[in-house]
């Protein structure tokens, strides 16, 4: 069974280069890419994406720092696609959570400048693919 997950590089990592990293990795695993989008995000999405951060103490420097530069939004597709790229991409802080060899774990030092985003259930997948991409077709 395919399933479909928001896969974003966040403006750190369209500002380092590292676009193409992340697609080969995406792609070395087995992963494919359903659509895929440079853009720039405004307040609006910002605040929509990371609602569920709403009033914690890193919410603001958060919306300011996703809304700083482009973003490649992705579709990525797959069997267990959501799991499958939360483990490519590591866990949430670079160093203490992400393992070596995973995309923070490698590229990546500073919670905040983790260089990717991932959906983290169906429930998420859905709400945020419907967010970036509500054209998509089902
Ligand atoms: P993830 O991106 O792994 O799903 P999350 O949903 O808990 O992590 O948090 C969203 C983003 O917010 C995360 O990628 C980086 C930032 N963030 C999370 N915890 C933070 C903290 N304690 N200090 C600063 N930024 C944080
Ligand atoms: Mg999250």
């Amino acid at each position: 069974m395919s399933e479909r997950t928001l896969v974003l590089v966040k403006p750190d990592g369209v500002e380092r280069g590292l676009v193409g990293e992340v697609i080969s990795r995406i792609e070395r695993k087995g992963l494919k890419l359903a659509a895929m989008d440079l853009r720039q995000v405004d307040r609006k999405l910002a605040e929509q994406h990371y609602a569920e951060h709403d009033g914690k103490p890193f919410f603001e420097s958060l919306l300011e720092f996703i809304t700083s530069g482009p973003v490649l939004a992705a579709v990525v597709e797959g069997p267990r696609a959501i799991s499958a790229f939360r483990q490519i991409a590591g866990g949430t802080d670079p160093v203490d959570k992400a393992e070596a060899g995973s995309l923070r774990g490698d590229y990546a030092l500073e919670v905040q400048y983790n260089l990717v985003h991932g959906s983290d259930s169906p429930e998420s997948a859905e709400r945020e693919l419907k967010l970036w991409f509500p054209d998509l077709q089902a």
